[in-house]
């Protein structure tokens, strides 16, 4: 399949170029003011910005995202926390949304990894440079991992879809430790222990973190922008697939039809996305990750609900519990 983003980067005027480049010089400059703390993975430190943490090429994207992201009203954003589930929900809304055009059996997930299909605004697209957007036909699917507090403008005046996928705490500390340490390793640097990850994430000092606030952004709007904003579960999507997977079609505008339930098309979907399925394919087993780096075998791991309790002592288990329930306190939501 050739690059569906390829358009995006067309060659630029001179004059275009330098503009560009003064302007992310800007970002540059702009983000090596910000507060630091020390990275988790291939950077040396991460900066504050707008309350949330980012490593500093992340942070320039994220800039730049917010001066130049044009949203439509018919774009689907897939928002999550870094390792709460974004491999499986873009493959699942790709799937989804493009099914009238892609046979299962000769299906662009099976050759392609769902980052590539639908990548990340501040990790893949906006990469030092302004893609042009413009290009690309609706409806079009994005993901990010920025907080809704930092979202582009446009993206809440547009009415645009956002999905926020949401799993808790514990799983996504471990997922993201074996990640960063995966990374740490292609570097060879030395890797993390858990309890200097897990104090750095108790505190708040994650990659686009702290995870609690992040989730506390997006339920609120999804509180208040019913229309807007689905809120779901990692562990609902695993426990229910065919109720929570009927639920996003609908709430992006693409509800499966009774033919289409009767015909069998919701669990084609769940199998081809699968943990199992994909997983298996030699794109995500040899593959390159797109955002680079690193490769596509990265996204999966265990892909399983409660792999924490491998890894937590009680005294891990306790500390977490307790920053959450604090965190979440006065609003109604358990993860
Ligand atoms: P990202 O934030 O770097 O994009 P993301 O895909 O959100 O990563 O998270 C990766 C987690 O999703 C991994 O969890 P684990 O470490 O606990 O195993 C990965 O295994 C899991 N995952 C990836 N694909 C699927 C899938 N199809 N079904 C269920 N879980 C999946």
């Amino acid at each position: 399949m050739t690059d569906p983003f390829r358009n995006c980067f067309v060659t630029k005027t001179k004059e275009e170029e330098e503009n560009e480049s003064i302007l992310w010089q800007r970002y540059q400059n702009l983000v090596s003011s910000f507060p630091k703390e020390q990275g988790w993975g291939f950077e040396n430190y991460i900066c504050n910005y707008q309350s949330f943490w980012y490593a500093d090429k992340h942070c320039q994207a994220v800039l730049a995202v917010q001066d130049h992201f044009k949203a439509r009203s018919s774009d689907i954003i897939l928002a999550t926390n870094p390792k709460a589930g974004a491999t499986w929900i873009k493959a699942l809304l790709f799937a989804t949304v493009t099914r009238s055009k892609y046979p299962i059996y000769n299906h662009p997930l099976l050759s392609q990894n769902s980052h590539f299909l639908v990548p990340f605004l501040e990790i893949g697209l906006y990469n030092n440079r302004i893609p042009d957007l413009e290009t690309l036909p609706s409806p079009r699917l994005f993901g990010t991992h920025i907080s809704y507090t930092s979202l582009p403008q446009s993206m809440i005046d547009s009415g645009c879809r956002i999905v926020y996928l949401c799993r808790n705490p514990k799983d996504v500390f471990v997922s993201m430790w074996h990640f960063k340490n995966k990374m740490r390793e292609r570097l060879s640097k030395i890797p993390l222990s858990i309890m200097e990850a897990f104090e750095r994430f108790c505190n708040g000092v994650t990659h686009f973190g702290p995870f609690w606030d992040h989730v506390l952004g997006y339920w609120t709007a999804s509180l208040e922008r019913p229309q807007n904003v689905l809120f779901i579960k990692y562990e609902e999507l695993k426990a229910d697939p065919v109720v929570q997977l009927k639920r996003v079609a609908q709430f992006v505008g693409y509800p499966f039809t009774s033919e289409e339930e009767k015909e069998g098309l919701v669990d084609e979907i769940l199998r081809l996305c699968s943990f199992e399925n994909l997983s298996s394919l030699e794109v995500n087993k040899t593959g390159e990750a797109p955002m680079g780096k690193f490769k596509n075998e990265a996204f999966f791991r265990k892909g399983k609900v409660g792999d924490w309790d491998n890894y937590f002592t009680s005294e891990m288990i306790e500390r977490l519990d307790k920053i959450t329930e604090q965190k979440f306190h006065g609003y109604d939501l358990k993860l």
